[in-house]
């Protein structure tokens, strides 16, 4: 097996202990490695992204805002360019959530380009999932909500993978937010 090969399985195999009793907030409540997973194989199977580095990063996305990693923890195990990707893609947890959603959108434009597609994956990941089923306790004011403030801060991610752009602005239309 190739070194790369090798690679992903050991990340993806930290992300499941990391993530192990964590569910999303759909109603099937499906184990939550499935996001990470989906979020890096948007990026291979769409994004025609073959970077490990940013493959890698999306496997890990979630891990230091969501469970007890830490960024030293991912950089002894995976590499600076790994941790720092992660690192760029985790929201403040100190700061009240209003604040952290009004920083992604001010932040998104100076991300590394390796950040913005771990971005642009990780929203059409959870629009579709959106569309797919409602989270429980959510209205559905509070959908078109999540779809506006992701159409800000896509907005801040374009010029950076066109194929997932597209798919993004095809899902924005359908809620009639033109970009
Ligand atoms: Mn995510």
């Amino acid at each position: 097996m190739s070194s790369d090969a090798l690679m992903l399985l050991e990340t993806v195999n930290f992300a499941a202990e990391k993530h192990k009793n964590q569910r999303r907030k759909d109603p099937e409540a499906t184990p939550y490695i499935n996001h990470p997973i989906g979020v890096a194989r948007i990026l291979s199977h769409e994004g025609g992204i073959a970077d490990i580095e940013v493959l890698q990063a999306a496997l890990l996305h979630d891990t230091v805002e969501d469970t007890d990693t830490t960024p030293a923890e991912l950089e002894a195990r995976f590499g600076q360019t790994v941790a720092r990707i992660v690192q760029e893609v985790t929201d403040d947890k100190t700061l009240p959530k209003q604040e952290r959603k009004r920083q992604q959108i001010e932040h998104a434009p100076h991300c590394s380009h390796q950040a913005k597609l771990v971005k642009l994956a990780d929203k059409l990941y959870n629009l579709r999932d959106l569309n797919r089923c409602t989270p429980v306790g959510w209205t559905r004011e509070r959908v078109q909500e999540y779809f506006l403030w992701a159409a800000q801060v896509v907005n801040g991610l374009r010029g950076t993978n066109p194929l997932l752009e597209e798919k993004l602005l095809q899902l924005f239309k359908q809620r009639g937010i033109d970009m």
